[in-house]
């Protein structure tokens, strides 16, 4: 497959500036005619026009309204003698929705027609200039059966619509904002809406409509009101208005990701939409809320300002990944419940994006090369993307950021541009600032991969009452890059004494400051403190890196109980865990806790200020992929069996600490997902669990009894879901029956049985049990391997997720992944090249899963006619 490189972008030969696009709906065979009006782009030199096609069956091309003579070469139509004044082409194809099971491009989803045209499905559509640059005013002709597609619906504004002979309809819509063809969509089905009319700051007035199957609408209350507050949220924080009249999002069943911000027309995966109290848990709520707030927010960052080309992906994925988690701090409201919001970002990004950035795919935000763009839809670009645009923010200030994001729309609107773009506006708006001081330093966060490491070594001298902070970066080598230069790192901190009391840091007595790092090495002199403090490095987690800050326990001890920052409380709690289970894995020791961790653990857990969802975050222990991270060499079983070991011995001393917290936090009440109650409701399920897995540990029978009692009574899906995970998670006896019971009552709700088969192929590992029941789920009649979501639920799951029942000396685990791997590789490319990730860190492996993992990779990349996305992944693994 060919390598595309970012240094290679051209402009195109030719710009479409308008088309219109009329569909004639079949699911086994849409005519699609396209009339564009082209122009020649005199800035490049003279050459064919060349129009991607991928799949299709073309019926005729006229130039001006005369055939033309064309070529078709691989996935391309050629058209030599296109005329150099402005013309019209017309194209005619056909293609085949219902056979259409990769989900890109027009496809079938339960009866319905829907499309997905990020990043190159338009070219499966019709012929076309498909890149982003090439941005075009849209006119869309629907036809279709009334009966089965009684609903129509285009990007825009609707301008038309009618009946025709045979039982068929039409509609007309026209979208007045040029595009580029990723955020073309249609939908055509029997849907029903949830409508809201509303009128915005500016006084707009427009018609919000969710779009699902007939049976779901109760479902959408949560996503409509999402969307509102998304609207409310854009306008209030940066200026940005709704442009459009209308603003519609459908569900489907079947989609790649979990949605898409197709201008006016956002498509979104049920998962990312769907919800109600008794089938979706708090954790799908707030996922839904961020989903529906980040395609909202696309239609600025991305629709209005778009990418110039894909490796410019993380303008929009970055700025708009950074947008959502903003938006979602400033709905939990509280300090705390932003702290827990932020907590749960970053242990996101470690327990996803450090291993990429460690691994295989390394690749910078901004990648230099891809055969397969649908690759690069990674951890690197959205959420080290947004760390990326939240350290211009701690650079320059809230108020400076702000004013870079209004200079970046005045400057950009309606243009398909650069990540450079991005940095010269935030960079102009404040001249002088710690960024526009250093500017090309700092985008060395877009063209460098690999997570840098600090470390920070503080001296103190009593005599002079200074403190000397010495840090230290270094980027580790990547695939393809050796030599890493110094990046620019704001390091918030701040000192604590060591009875936790913040010192001041200069004169006018402030206790936080930014250290801007950008040296390799780089010393920091505090004057005016009397004793050895406590560093409090990296607040707020204030830049993507790995710290050693060589704290003693007794240091980290302090700033547990005492930094005001909560994301350091929660990281020093997580890091005492982290040293214990490390310090066993090394030694090659089981892993006893100590007393005084035991004793610090139950202080947080009875701490009466606290709130139990910042609780819960620092009594969860630190994620397997996490810890497999900070080993040079992983061995996946030794890891789970120090968590396992840590898990039951905390268990078992704050048995009765875990049984007043269960009973404490009960909710009363109906049911809402608000950030109090969901807090509340994560410490009991979590005290639930710890309860049933000490119980499993002596043969007690009381706590499985009460935690099935609490499954079958259940008001909600976080408790019902809460209670299944405690008996399943301990493998409790009654773990079989409660998963039975589960399946019967929700048999129909195909997202509760994505859960369902999740949550068994997630179970932690004993005696290769999960992987034999995973791999029996295979033959469940409820599963398949078409439907991305319910394949994810059983195979990533498995795969990615349950590293000690994946890894197992046998290999079965690789043999496992291989068959699946080319099994859905036939039918989807896209979600196979996702599964085929779960291999990325395979070079890390102690063995003997090492060479067992790279016959298993090598065996994959054997196969002659893989799919370009997965054929990159595996060689990447093993290059
Ligand atoms: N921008 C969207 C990306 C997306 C996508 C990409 C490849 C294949 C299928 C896809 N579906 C959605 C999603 C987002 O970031 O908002
Ligand atoms: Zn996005």
């Amino acid at each position: 497959a060919t390598l595309i490189q970012r240094l290679d972008y051209q402009q195109p030969a030719f710009w479409i500036r308008k088309v219109d696009l009329t569909f004639d709906l079949d699911p086994a065979k849409t005519l699609v005619t396209s009339k564009m009006q082209i122009e020649r782009n005199t800035a490049v030199p003279h050459g064919p026009l060349r129009l991607h096609g991928e799949e299709l069956n073309l019926l005729r091309v006229l130039i001006d309204g005369s055939s033309v003579s064309f070529r078709q070469e691989g996935h391309e139509l050629i058209i030599e003698g296109a005329p150099d004044a402005d013309f019209a082409l017309e194209i005619r194809n056909t293609c085949c929705p219902d056979k259409n099971t990769a989900l890109s491009g027009l496809y079938t989803s339960g009866g319905s027609f829907f499309t997905q045209c990020e990043a190159e499905g338009f070219r499966r559509i019709t012929y076309f200039l498909d890149r982003p640059d090439v941005m075009a005013v849209y006119t869309v002709t629907l036809r279709a059966d009334k009966a089965r597609f009684p609903i129509l619906l285009a990007n825009g504004n609707l301008t038309g619509s009618g009946d025709l002979d045979n039982g068929r309809h039409f509609a007309v819509w026209h979208d007045p904002f040029p595009k580029p063809s990723y955020l073309f969509a249609v939908v055509a089905g029997d849907l029903v809406a949830r409508e809201q009319r509303i009128r915005t700051r500016a006084g707009k007035d427009h018609l919000l409509q969710v779009f699902v199957r007939r049976g779901d609408l109760e479902k959408t209350e949560h996503a409509m009101n999402s969307l509102i507050a998304s609207i409310v949220w854009d306008e209030a924080r940066f200026q940005l208005p709704l442009d459009l009249e209308r603003f519609m999002v459908v569900g489907v069943s079947d989609f790649n990701m979990g949605a898409m911000e197709n201008k006016g027309l956002n498509i979104f995966n049920t998962s990312a939409l769907l919800a109600s109290p008794a089938t979706a848990t708090d954790a799908d709520f707030h996922r839904i809320e961020s989903i529906v707030a980040h395609e909202y927010f696309h239609n600025w960052t991305g629709n209005r300002v778009t990418c110039r080309d894909w490796f410019q992906l993380s303008l929009k994925e970055g700025l708009t990944v950074f947008r959502d988690q903003e938006f979602s701090m400033d709905m939990a409201g509280t300090p705390s419940a932003r702290a827990v919001c932020r907590i749960q970002d970053v242990r996101q990004l470690r327990a996803l994006q450090f291993p990429e950035d460690s691994g295989a795919m390394a690749h910078p935000v901004r990648p230099d090369s891809y055969s397969e763009i649908n690759n690069f839809y990674t951890a690197t670009v959205y959420e080290k993307g947004s760390e990326v645009v939240r350290m211009y923010q701690t650079l320059v200030g809230r108020a400076g950021f702000e004013a870079g994001m209004k200079l970046y729309f005045e400057r950009h609107d309606g243009q398909a541009v650069t990540c450079d773009d991005f940095a010269q506006a935030i960079a102009d708006a404040n001249p002088g600032s710690e960024l526009s001081t250093r500017l090309d330093a700092f985008k060395r966060w877009y063209s460098q991969a690999g997570t840098p490491r600090v470390t920070a070594h503080g001296e103190h001298d009593a005599a002079t009452q200074t403190y000397t902070l010495r840090l230290t970066q270094q980027t580790p080598a990547t695939p393809g890059q050796g030599d890493k230069q110094p990046q620019v790192i704001p390091v918030v901190m701040g000192l604590l004494d060591r009875h936790g009391v913040a010192l001041p840091l200069d004169a006018d007595g402030t206790t936080e400051r930014v250290l801007v790092l950008d040296q390799a090495e780089q010393t920091f002199v505090f004057n005016g403190i009397p004793s050895e403090p406590v560093p409090s490095l990296l607040r707020g987690f204030s830049a993507p890196v790995v710290l050693d800050d060589g704290l003693s326990d007794a240091a980290l001890l302090v700033l547990m109980r005492h930094d005001s920052d909560p994301f350091n409380r929660w990281e020093a709690s997580q890091r005492l865990a982290l040293n214990r289970i490390l310090h066993a894995l090394r030694a090659g020791q089981p892993l006893v806790l100590s007393p005084v961790f035991i004793d610090a653990m139950r202080a947080l857990l009875n701490h009466p200020e606290l709130d139990p969802a910042f609780k819960e975050l620092a009594l969860t222990l630190p994620a397997e992929s996490y810890i497999a991270e900070q080993m040079d060499v992983v061995d996946p079983q030794a890891i789970h069996a120090a968590v396992m070991a840590a898990q039951i011995q905390l268990a078992s001393a704050l048995r009765d600490d875990w049984a007043a917290a269960f009973e404490a936090h009960q909710v009363q009440g109906g049911y809402t997902p608000d950030p109090v109650s969901s807090g509340k409701r994560a410490l009991a399920n979590l005290a639930l669990s710890m309860l049933v897995l000490d119980a499993q540990a002596t043969g007690d029978t009381v706590w499985p009894g009460k935690a099935y009692q609490r499954f079958k009574d259940a008001g909600n899906m976080t408790d019902r879901m809460g209670a299944l995970a405690a008996l399943v998670n301990a493998n409790a006896e009654l773990a079989a029956p409660a998963l039975q019971r589960f399946h019967a009552l929700f048999k129909d709700d195909a997202l509760v049985i994505d859960k369902w088969f999740a949550l068994q192929a997630r179970a932690p590992e004993a005696d290769g049990r999960v992987f034999a029941r995973a791999r029996s789920l295979l033959k469940h009649p409820d599963f398949s391997l078409k439907n991305p979501n319910r394949a994810r639920s059983l195979l990533a799951s498995l795969c990615m997720f349950n590293p000690a029942a994946f890894h197992r000396t046998d290999a079965a685990g690789y043999v496992f992944w291989a068959e699946q791997v080319l099994a859905i590789d036939a039918i989807n490319p896209q979600l196979a090249s996702r599964l085929a990730r779960a291999m990325d860190r395979w070079a890390a492996l102690a063995e003997p899963y090492r060479s067992a993992a790279r016959e298993a990779i090598a065996r994959v990349a054997a196969k002659p006619d893989l799919s370009t996305d997965v054929r990159e992944i595996v060689e990447r693994a093993l290059a």
